[in-house]
Formats: C-alpha cells, sequence, structure tokens
C-alpha cells in the first residue's frame, strides 16, 4: 500500500504517546451514509436553502418549523445509519493511552454509539431539544420523527439542542478540547474540512505547541499544508489500520 511509509510513521508515533486527541467532522460519519455538508465541490442543500442559511440562530429565531423540519429529515436519516470501523477504531484506543480526548463536530452520536465515552461534542447533539425559555434539556425519541410536539412544561418552545451559526458553544466545550490540544503528544484531524471556527482552531494550536499532527481526509484542507502526515483516503479505510 502506498501509505506504508506514513503508517509506520504514525504508528511509531502512537507507540510512544501519552496523550492523543482528536478532531472529528461529518467525513467520519460519511461511510456509515450520514451527508457531509461540504466536500466533493459542493454544499448541502435543503429546500432550495444552502445549509449554512437554515442551519442558523437567525433561522431559529425567524422560521422555527422550518428549522424542525430539516432536522426531523436529518433525524430520519440517521435511523438507518450505523457507526463504522472508523468509529469503531477511537472507540477501541480508549484504554491504549494515558490520555485520549475525543472532541466531535458531529451531532449525529455515533462516536457514543461505537463506546466512545466522554466524547466533546463541541456542536451538540441532534437527539437533545431544548427549550428556548428556560434551557430545560429534553432526550428525544430516536425512532419519533417528526419530533414530539410538546412544549417544555413552562410553556415554550424546544428546539433542537445543536450549535447553529452565530451560536455559542456549550460551555467549556471548546476550552476543554483547547486544554487537550496543548497538550497532547498526537493530534489527529479526521473527515473535517476545518472551515468552522473555533472547532477548526484545536488542530491549529495542537501544532503550535509541539504535537504531532494527522490528517485523514479524502480532500486538501486549509489544515494540509502543516499537518506532519496527511492521509488523503477515507477514515473507515485508514484508522483501523492503525
Ligand atoms: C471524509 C470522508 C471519509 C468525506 N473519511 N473524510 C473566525 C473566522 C471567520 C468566521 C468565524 C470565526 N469564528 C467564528 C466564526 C463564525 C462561524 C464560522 O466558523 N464561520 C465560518 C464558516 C466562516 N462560527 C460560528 O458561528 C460558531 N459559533 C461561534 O463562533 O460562536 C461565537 C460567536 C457567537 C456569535 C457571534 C460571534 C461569535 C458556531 C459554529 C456552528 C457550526 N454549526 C454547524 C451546524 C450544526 C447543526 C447542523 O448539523 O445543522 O456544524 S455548521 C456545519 O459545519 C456543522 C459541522 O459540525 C461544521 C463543520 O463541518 P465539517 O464537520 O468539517 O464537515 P464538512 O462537510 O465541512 O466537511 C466534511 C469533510 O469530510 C470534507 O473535507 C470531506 O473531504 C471529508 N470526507 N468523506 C474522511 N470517508
Ligand atoms: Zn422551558
Amino acid at each position: 500500500m502506498e501509505t506504508a511509509p506514513e503508517l509506520r510513521r504514525v504508528a511509531q508515533r502512537l507507540a510512544e504517546a501519552r496523550s492523543v486527541a482528536i478532531l472529528t467532522g461529518a467525513g467520519i460519519s460519511a461511510e456509515s451514509g450520514v451527508p457531509t455538508f461540504r466536500g466533493g465541490g459542493g454544499a448541502a442543500v435543503w429546500k432550495g436553502m444552502r445549509f449554512d442559511q437554515i442551519s442558523s440562530a437567525k433561522m431559529v429565531r425567524r422560521d422555527l418549523p422550518a428549522v424542525w423540519e430539516w432536522f426531523d429529515y436529518r433525524r430520519g436519516v440517521l435511523r438507518e445509519c450505523e457507526p463504522n470501523p472508523a468509529h469503531r477504531a477511537i472507540a477501541g484506543w480508549q484504554e491504549r493511552f494515558e490520555s485520549l480526548t475525543l472532541v466531535t463536530q458531529n451531532i449525529d452520536g455515533l462516536h457514543r454509539a461505537a463506546g466512545s465515552r466522554d466524547v466533546i461534542e463541541v456542536h451538540g447533539n441532534i437527539h437533545r431539544s431544548r427549550c428556548v425559555a428556560c434551557s430545560k434539556l429534553f432526550q428525544m425519541d430516536r425512532a419519533c420523527v417528526p419530533h414530539d410536539p410538546d412544549m417544555c412544561d413552562c410553556g415554550s418552545q424546544v428546539r433542537p439542542d445543536v450549535v447553529l451559526f452565530g451560536e455559542m458553544l456549550p460551555e467549556g466545550a471548546y476550552e476543554k478540547g483547547a486544554e487537550a490540544a496543548a497538550s497532547c503528544d498526537v493530534f489527529f484531524t479526521i473527515g473535517t474540512s476545518a472551515l468552522v471556527y473555533p472547532a477548526a482552531m484545536l488542530p491549529e494550536i495542537a501544532k503550535r505547541a509541539g504535537a504531532f499532527l494527522v490528517e485523514v481526509n479524502p480532500e486538501e484542507t486549509p489544515l494540509t499544508a502543516i499537518c506532519d502526515v496527511s492521509f488523503r483516503c477515507g477514515a473507515g479505510e485508514l484508522l483501523p489500520l492503525l
């Protein structure tokens, strides 16, 4: 295999590593059948609207039912999706290092379904909803699509508990990721276009702090230039080899 020397380099680093941090994005779930937002030269569109229009704080204020329609559609897609070999490989790394921090931008819950613990979900989770008034959280029934329209006990509407454009990340989530990035020996950026901030800063923090930076993505990203090793292939194909 062409990537064999790089694989050996990374395996060597991992053998010596005490602390490993990982940032994943939509691409890691692509082989599970979850559509990505970007990549392949296009951007996701829902009923003629770009995803960054509908997945925005502005749209929640303007048309919450339309936002629910988009998220219910995606919850429907997710009902058919299961973790793939990449999610499972990462779950298997848990006992391998003194410290393993997994930060995901994905809201699909597939890392946890694969057995990863303490996953830092910086963009929330599609299987939770949140009251727009009192912020009470509700675990959603995965079998129930469309969502249960029952409102919060306080009488207000609920919204998906995900982080949309223009919204703050969950308290402490980015900070935990940044701390791990600044102190790890090896940092993996997997299946992310690295265009969305602040998550895209984590690999840069790791690199600046001296970590060995590894990318897994079939396409180049703005991070490729600073990576020590960049695997140009699918995560499900590569990660089980490590
Ligand atoms: C494979 C593969 C395979 C395919 N194997 N790989 C600094 C500069 C400029 C702008 C900003 C900035 N800081 C903040 C901003 C604004 C904004 C932002 O980043 N904008 C940029 C896009 C310009 N950020 C925010 O608004 C964030 N909030 C914030 O900063 O709060 C502070 C604040 C508040 C108010 C005012 C000001 C500041 C919040 C960002 C929330 C992002 N939310 C979304 C939607 C979530 C809900 C939903 O799902 O609808 O999160 S956007 C979308 O992008 C989603 C993703 O998590 C995120 C990242 O995408 P990801 O995961 O990288 O996926 P893709 O599709 O982009 O890439 C897939 C990759 O996989 C591709 O590269 C493929 O090649 C690859 N791939 N198959 C491996 N088999
Ligand atoms: Zn409420």
